[in-house]
């Protein structure tokens, strides 16, 4: 007998992936097993840019590196870089197109155009504005936000220049990009010059194509991504520690089931707001349900989760299963990470899936548009939706009892505060930590899942090694979903997992070793928390300089990609777990892998074990630390009475 493969740790997944199998209802789960990856192409071996290929070359004995050329004579490295830079490219085009919706939406609010929107963190729409050089001196909000959104638009049709937040970069870093001729201009012009230069015959030199993915990559961390999550904050709130509650036991048998899915926050916030009118809990009563349930899933769940406690129903691998309870009334998408797979899930079910923005469409399912004129009107139409539905359930409700309580939101504002206090926010008590070895260094551990590795396993094993060793991890996205579903999520958490210096500043502060900072364009969030480190002082000058390491160990999407690209750009050491796509090359890994240290004192590394992963970025950490001359530090292990009353 065969052994049993290992689908999920996460016990409700199991549970409804068993129910599934039973039922005869195709998932992610199952799709897998019948479709292998190819082995060309998960080594991005295959050229398919023109018609006179597709020209696959795998490697074969016979050949040597310089053999393998496709018909136009593209070597295997052109390819490989060229296959890669695309990819790069769309992980940014999502990120920047979700930015854009949001300035577009923010200029409406703020000329009082949004139905339902308002600026609701006047302070940090100061700070903002102060980074993008506009005069606030006696002007009111509302003309500092329409300039805002005004010079934030800007920032993805510029065509010379450089992007504006290049400039909150500590110095060094940028003096950096400018000598290799990374920093980006535009946004948008960045992912038109990756296809213009990947298209068939333009740029031949796999190491001026990866330049250019650079280029690409860092217009969106500190390009879209940033800009996202600060007008976001502005429009929504800046997050501050909440607690939540995690799993698909968030889901009600006697309520209305709600499932916001996807990224932008923009119509889930409204749907929270029209869930909360006087009305509705009667509307809901009319129908036999004792009230509405509204969920989250994937980065929609994170961004309400954060601001507003909203239950988050799962990750990425959860959302079929989350239909396949039979107790989801409706379950809204908007773009990125929803699987077509939903829509013949939910014609097993009474599910409706509704279909949001403008720009996704699947087949078959119901097609509700959201636009900020009218935005609540239409969450209001879409919750009425969902209330009618509910007497249509057809099946026996199963949902798995497990939950978990989660503390969320530890935006860098927050973290600031945490530590220094309102009226001394400062990251000096964390730069202390890091200085004195209680804490080791830190690590953003963040991303997807993938179906071909156990779900959860890589992003637990990882992070509760680091924090054995005393790293405090900062997390987004299906990763933060994972440790919030394992418990890693509060502060309690410090003192099963982890080490002894780590958890007397866990202990002290009051908060958990791993620190949830939201969706996966708030992995802006880590550049400037890291940023606010390097200035803080005693850590270097750079981002490179710090004890710090990226990862994402269970990743999929193309976002993952621009994500990590921008995270070595600016100096970040980061490994990625269950597949690596320019194995095909190895000229092209071996310059991402090691030329990229000396370039950009950030590289890529690629380990599927979690655990050996894990050590690569303590190791990385570790020598980070000598660099600094603070190796020492950690020898000393005994607190006494007044080391104690420091780390308060
Ligand atoms: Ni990030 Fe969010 Fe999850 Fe991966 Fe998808 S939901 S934006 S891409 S799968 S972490």
């Amino acid at each position: 007998m065969s052994e049993e493969i290992i689908k999920t740790v996460d016990r409700a997944t199991k549970e409804l992936i068993d129910k599934a199998e039973r039922e005869n209802i195709k998932t992610v789960f199952s799709r897998s097993e019948e479709i292998r990856p190819c082995p060309i192409g998960i080594e991005e071996s295959c050229c398919k840019i023109c018609a006179m290929g597709p020209c696959r070359l795998p490697r074969s004995k016979k050949d040597s590196q310089r053999e393998r050329v496709g018909v136009c004579g593209a070597t295997i490295d052109t390819i490989v870089a060229r296959n890669f830079a695309r990819r790069v490219a769309a992980g940014v085009a999502a990120h920047s197109d979700h930015a854009r919706e949001v300035a577009e939406t923010f200029l409406k609010t703020a000329r009082g155009e949004a139905q339902g929107f308002t600026i609701k963190d006047e302070v940090k729409l100061l700070a903002v504005a102060l980074d993008f050089g506009i005069e606030i001196e006696g002007k009111d909000a509302r003309d500092i936000a329409i300039e805002l959104a005004e010079k934030a638009l800007r920032e993805f049709g510029r065509q010379k220049g450089e992007l504006t937040y290049i400039n909150k970069a500590p110095k060094k870093r940028q003096d950096i990009w400018r000598r290799h001729g990374v920093v980006p201009r535009g946004i948008d012009r960045e992912v038109v010059e990756v296809m213009h230069r990947t298209h068939m015959g333009v740029d031949q030199d796999y190491r001026h194509i990866l330049l250019q993915t650079t280029r690409c990559a860092l217009a969106d961390g500190w390009g879209g991504s940033m800009i996202s999550t600060d007008l976001q904050d502005i429009m929504f709130g800046t997050p501050v520690p909440v607690l939540g509650s995690i799993n698909l036991g968030v889901l009600k048998e006697d309520e209305v089931n709600i499932v916001v899915h996807g990224h932008e926050p923009l119509l889930p916030e409204l749907l929270v707001a029209a869930s909360r009118e006087p009305g509705i809990r009667s509307l809901a009563e009319k129908v036999g349900a004792k009230g509405i349930n509204l969920a989250g899933m994937c980065c929609s769940a994170n961004e309400v989760l954060m601001r507003h406690g909203i239950p988050c129903a799962g990750n990425f691998l959860q959302q079929e299963l989350a239909i396949i309870t039979g107790a989801v009334e409706l379950m809204t998408v908007d773009v990125q990470c929803e699987m077509q797979g939903l829509q013949s899930v939910a014609e097993c079910f009474h599910t409706k899936l509704i279909t949001t923005s403008d720009r996704a469409r699947i087949e078959g399912a119901e097609h509700i548009e959201f636009h900020p004129e009218d935005g609540l009107d239409t969450a209001r139409k879409i919750l009425r939706l969902a209330i009618e539905n509910y007497p249509n359930r057809r099946h026996a409700v199963y949902i798995p009892s497990y939950k978990q309580d989660t503390v969320v939101g530890f935006s860098h504002e927050t973290i600031n505060y945490l530590l220094g206090g309102l009226f001394r926010a400062s990251y000096r008590p964390l730069n202390d930590n890091i200085i004195n070895g209680r804490i080791r260094g830190v690590a953003g551990v963040v991303g997807c899942n993938n179906v071909r590795t156990p779900h959860d396993l890589c992003h637990l094993t990882m992070i509760k090694e680091l924090i054995k060793n005393d790293v405090l991890v900062l997390t987004t996205g299906c990763a933060a979903m994972a440790c919030g579903k394992a418990g890693l999520l509060i502060p309690e958490a410090a003192k099963e997992f982890a080490g002894s210096g780590l958890q007397e500043v866990c202990e002290a502060v009051g908060i958990p070793p791993v620190l949830h900072m939201g969706a996966c364009v708030d992995n802006s969030r880590i550049l400037v928390a890291a940023t606010a480190m390097v200035k803080e002082g005693g850590l270097g000058d750079d981002l490179a300089d710090l004890p710090a390491a990226g990862a994402a160990p269970e990743w999929m999407s193309e976002k993952a990609l621009a994500i990590g690209h921008y995270f070595v750009a600016s100096g970040i050491f980061t490994v990625f777990g269950t597949t690596w796509p320019t194995l095909g090359s190895d000229r092209v890994t071996g310059h991402l892998f090691k030329d990229y240290e000396e370039m950009f004192k950030g590289m890529w590394a690629y380990e599927p074990d979690p655990i050996k992963a894990a050590q690569l970025m303590i190791e990385h950490i570790d020598k980070k630390r000598k660099a600094l001359g603070i190796d020492k530090a950690r020898e000393r292990v005994l607190f006494d009475m007044a080391m104690r009353r420091a780390l308060g």
